[in-house]
């Protein structure tokens, strides 16, 4: 396949000014240290790695304004992390993004968005990030990132690269939701958003679930970013997580989605975040990371 010859360039994002929990700025090295880069490589592919983003330490900086906790902060990384991915795009190659916490997902989002027509948009998690200023029950800007790439929240997010919005809601779906705040359901109905809720998974099976996201985010589209919180997956099979949530998506679910994408060969650009060492039991949640994306670049069993 064509992807076999794309180079892969990865790049960190060791942020974690978008939640509350500290570790998750920890993830980079942890997916590293779980061998990312020898894994790729050993699946053939050309692999560059761009090393961190230099990201502010919490310690040093006021979290500012309530609702939206480091929002100065955040905003001059998603702008640099645009700018990067926007360089990666055009230079032909596959992004990897390793977070971080959710909220990078603004700058990644708007980066691989720059150049295209229209994104589909794959967001994997237990929760919907589709909360603002005036939704969000905690004003972490990692619970936010979905709604700024819709075009809604505070303008400087949302106008990062310069455009808005990143994303339609009809090329979007959200894989393994179980945990929605208020604002965020009446978002989710307004827009007319397809999430795909664990119920929904348990009742179709993640097979149907992944066949029905691909139609969704090809429809018209012109590129397909995989935007992977690992707190999608169940805490039991990936603990290192700043928000668990009980109940999500199994670690083989989460394969078979990872290979019908892979087999499909849609994906343009692809991100792993919320992974926190801290939290974690001997690396497993980096490890399962580094295991997914395996599959989502071709590793088979058989
Ligand atoms: N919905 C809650 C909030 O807005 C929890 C945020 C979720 N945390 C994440 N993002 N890991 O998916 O604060
Ligand atoms: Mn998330
Ligand atoms: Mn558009
Ligand atoms: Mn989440």
């Amino acid at each position: 396949k064509d992807k076999q010859r794309q180079g892969i360039t990865i790049v960190g994002v060791p942020m974690d000014l978008g939640a509350d929990r500290r570790g998750v700025d920890m993830g980079p090295s942890a997916i590293r240290y779980a061998s990312v880069q020898e894994k790729l490589s050993m699946l053939g592919f050309d692999v560059k790695d761009i090393g961190n983003l230099q990201v502010p330490t919490p310690e040093t900086y006021d979290a500012g304004e309530n609702q939206l906790k480091y929002l100065s902060e955040i905003t001059s990384v998603s702008e640099e992390l645009t700018q990067i991915l926007d360089d990666i795009v055009s230079d032909g190659r596959f992004p990897l993004v390793l977070g971080g916490d959710h909220s990078i997902a603004i700058g990644t989002v708007a980066g691989v968005a720059k150049r295209r027509q229209r994104l589909g948009l794959i967001w994997f998690d237990a929760h919907g990030d589709l909360n603002t200023a005036d939704t969000s029950p905690t004003g972490n800007i990692h619970g936010m990132p979905l709604a700024v790439s819709l075009g809604i929240g505070h303008p400087d997010l949302v106008n990062i690269g310069g455009f808005a919005p990143k994303v339609h809601p009809e090329n979007i779906v959200v894989i393994g939701a179980r945990s929605l705040d208020e604002g965020e359901r009446q978002l989710i109905r307004d827009k007319g958003i397809r999430v795909f809720t664990m119920h929904d998974i348990d009742r179709m099976g993640m097979g149907r679930v992944i066949e029905e996201s691909i139609a969704i985010v090809t429809d018209g589209t012109d590129g397909v970013h995989l935007s992977l919180d690992l707190d999608g997956m169940d805490p039991k099979d990936a603990p290192g997580v700043g928000t668990p949530v009980p109940g999500g998506i199994s670690y083989r679910e989460s394969h078979l989605a990872m290979e019908m994408l892979s087999n499909a060969g849609i994906l343009t650009s692809a991100e792993f975040v919320e992974v926190n060492p801290i939290l974690d039991r001997k690396n497993c949640t980096a490890e399962a990371a580094v295991a997914l994306i395996g599959s989502v670049f071709g590793e088979k069993i058989l």
